[in-house]
């Protein structure tokens, strides 16, 4: 009954929304959680909830054009999907990559309304970017791509209205160049972007938020089963942003760190990634923008597994931290395989549908994005609050109220997420208690 009832809700998505395969795989994930719940709860069967939940607010699509460095002139196109604000101003990254398509856009912002949700701070869902590559472009290229996007971008948001962050391909230098552009076209100094420098209104721990978010996630799920970090070996893709600070939680928790990975392939570290070698690979990546197959020519124990993903290697614990549907049905497979136990998602939708049914089989605890990467919204939140009152806090309290939300989110997805034989179904959990706050909130306005 229910799943004839997902199948047709999704079949009317897929009707609506044709070749947005990335925006179907999100939907029918949280209708599978959230329409047999609907089912026991009839009151939002009749609001029609999901289908006013599925259609964003309104998409802004432009034209972004620039010249490059020789002079010629180049033409992008660039999004911003305002997905819903019903608990607050529109939030969520801008992502740079070349395969960026309206369809990844609108899965990333629809995930961004429930994990928002999920922080209990107020702030609606939405995501933007452009199918620019950065890679290979001078800083000075960036800019001018950055100052153009921002000429049309600037209509749309504002520090009450919609304020965009970083995500792949945008980091603080992206948003440095957004937000000075900003303020030179309409004269305001506000918090209308987070992910900025420490010196011009960002906060501290902004950077690190998203992998420290997960490590203490994960923290929080193993101690749900009486286990810990200490000694556990931890395979993690990816080596930006996320992967780097999730990283240096793992190593400083007493984890083993065995891999990271870029688009090129993984490194397989043996002997485990310590604190020196994780600096020297944050000076490569951060610093140079190199590529990861460089870390054997320093350390030349580890392998180089070219134009591979790092499943392949045994752990306990592996990390997703790079992009959308990274884990398929054979690296579940490999992993499962090889032991693993914990999977927690630090990128958004790493792991696609077949993947995710070979985990649940297993009975791998598995954490879904929209909770366990939820730490880097979670600051950005904080970096509008210390905006809006003009008074920066410490280090300390940022880390201390990222731990107790992270904690927070744990405990609703235990709340929402009774599984089978007692065990915590983290992705029924965490779908179900971001839509109720959402549609709650929905519901209370009226028909809209
Ligand atoms: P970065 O741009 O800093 O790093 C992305 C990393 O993933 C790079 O190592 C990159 O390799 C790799 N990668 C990107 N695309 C691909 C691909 N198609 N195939 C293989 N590898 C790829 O991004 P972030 O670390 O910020 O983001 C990583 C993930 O985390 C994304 O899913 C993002 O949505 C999610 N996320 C980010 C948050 C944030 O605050 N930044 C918050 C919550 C989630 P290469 O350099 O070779 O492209
Ligand atoms: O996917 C995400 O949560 C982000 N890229 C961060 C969004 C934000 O507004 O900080």
């Amino acid at each position: 009954m229910n799943n004839s009832m997902v199948d047709q809700f999704v079949q009317g998505v897929v009707d609506r929304n044709p070749a947005e395969f990335e925006f179907h795989q999100a939907v029918r994930e949280f209708a599978e959680s959230v329409i047999p719940f609907m089912a026991e709860h009839p009151s939002y069967r009749s609001e029609h909830i999901m289908e006013r939940l599925t259609e964003p607010d309104r998409i802004v699509i432009f034209r972004v054009c620039w010249e490059n460095d020789a002079g010629e002139i180049c033409c992008n196109r660039a999004w911003r999907v305002q997905f819903n604000n019903a608990i607050g101003p529109y939030k969520g990254g801008l992502r740079f990559h070349p395969n960026v398509t309206q369809s990844v856009l609108k899965f990333l912002g629809f995930e961004q309304v429930f994990k928002n949700a999920l922080t209990g701070l107020p702030m609606g869902g939405a995501k933007g970017g452009s199918n620019f590559n950065p890679k290979g472009r001078s800083s000075r290229e960036v800019m001018r791509f950055c100052q153009s996007m921002m000429i049309e971008l600037s209509r749309h948001i504002g520090e009450d209205t919609d304020v965009p962050a970083g995500d792949i391909g945008v980091g603080e230098r992206e948003i440095s160049y957004l937000f000075g552009q900003y303020k030179r076209l309409k004269n305001r100094f506000n918090g209308v972007l987070t992910g900025k420098g420490l010196a011009y209104g960002g906060s501290p721990i902004r950077m690190e938020a998203t992998g420290y978010g997960l490590i203490y996630f994960v923290q929080n799920m193993l101690e749900a089963f009486g286990g810990s970090l200490t000694g556990k070996r931890v395979t993690v893709s990816g080596s930006g942003n996320v992967a780097l600070f999730a990283s240096e939680k793992l190593i400083e928790s007493g984890a083993i760190l065995l891999t990271l990975s870029d688009s090129g392939g993984s490194i397989f570290d043996p002997a485990g990634i310590d604190h020196e070698k994780l600096e020297w690979i944050k000076t490569l990546k951060l610093g140079h923008r190199g590529r990861i197959g460089e870390y054997v020519e320093r350390y030349p124990e580890a392998r180089y597994l070219e134009g591979a993903k790092p499943w392949s290697i045994a752990c306990d614990l592996a990390l997703p931290c790079a992009t959308q549907n990274e884990i398929d049905e054979d690296d579940a497979r490999a992993l499962v395989g090889n032991g693993v136990h914990l999977v927690a998602e630090g990128a958004n939708m790493p792991t696609g549908p077949a993947a995710l049914a070979i985990f649940r089989e297993n009975d791998v605890l598995f954490a879904p994005g929209k909770a366990a990467n939820a730490g880097g919204v979670t600051v950005s939140g904080l970096e509008q609050s210390q905006n809006a009152i003009r008074m920066p806090w410490s280090r300390q309290e940022i880390d201390s109220r990222l731990r107790r939300i992270m904690s927070d989110i744990h405990a609703q997805c235990v709340e929402y997420g009774d599984g089978q034989q007692g065990q915590v179904d983290y992705v029924k959990g965490a779908n179900i208690a971001g839509f109720v706050r959402v549609a709650d909130a929905m519901i209370a306005y009226g028909i809209a």
